[in-house]
């Protein structure tokens, strides 16, 4: 299996890139925040549990999501791989993510953090805003997300550094220009996972 993390600050085209990831890769995509926001349109009692968090910009509780992942992960053995897009989002959560892969015999085999500036990550968002119907897209959740982003989910990125499989992605630009930085990272993995295995 081929195993991605796509990492960035809110608004910083997590979504827009694993989508063309799964066109291209034939991935499964796995959004946790996809995931909250159908259980809180079917009013489950994870969804209910999920609002109060996400609209006020926090983090759900780990173990809410650890549990979820945990259910949808064992729905993706036997595919090509998967792309992790909004999770790990806590030291935590990569921890156990690790493990859960571990169980597998799989691990992380790169984490692609988009770069952008915050300026650019509010403009986004705002904008989406104006038509998404999200709870969370306005200023005032916006700047909380933002800075729950830099308190608790950059330590992230250390953890993966320490792993080997951290790569850096300018995430300003269009969107196939961004693409295209991202398929240069993935192909490299995939190289040399072909050279290993001659
Ligand atoms: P997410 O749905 O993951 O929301 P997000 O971080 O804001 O990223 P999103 O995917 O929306 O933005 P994207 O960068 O794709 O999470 C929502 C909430 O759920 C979280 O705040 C949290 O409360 C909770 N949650 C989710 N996962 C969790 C976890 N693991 N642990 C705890 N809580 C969790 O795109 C943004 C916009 O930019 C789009 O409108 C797009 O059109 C635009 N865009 C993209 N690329 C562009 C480009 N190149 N140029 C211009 N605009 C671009």
């Amino acid at each position: 299996m081929l195993n991605i993390v796509i990492f960035g600050p809110p608004g910083s085209g997590k979504g827009t890139q694993s989508k063309k990831v799964v066109e291209a890769y034939g991935l499964e995509h796995i959004s946790t925040g996809e995931m909250l926001r159908s259980e809180m349109k079917n009013g489950t009692a994870l969804g209910v549990i999920a609002k109060k968090h996400i609209d006020k910009g926090h983090l759900v509780p780990d173990h809410v999501i650890v549990g979820m992942l945990t259910r949808k992960l064992k729905t993706c053995r036997g595919t090509k791989g998967i792309i992790l897009d909004g999770f790990p989002r806590t030291v935590n959560q990569a921890e156990a993510l690790d493990q859960l892969l571990a169980q597998y015999g799989d691990q992380v085999d790169i984490l692609l953090n988009l770069e952008v500036e915050d300026e650019e990550l509010i403009k986004r968002l705002l904008k989406r805003g104006e038509t998404s119907g999200r709870t969370d897209d306005n200023g005032k959740t916006i700047a909380e997300r933002i800075l729950v982003y830099k308190q608790v989910t950059t330590p992230v990125i250390d953890f993966y550094k320490g792993k080997g499989v951290y790569r850096s992605v300018k995430g300003t630009g269009s969107v196939d220009e961004i693409f295209a930085r991202m398929q240069t990272a993935i192909d490299a993995v995939l190289h040399e996972r072909m050279t290993k295995v001659k």
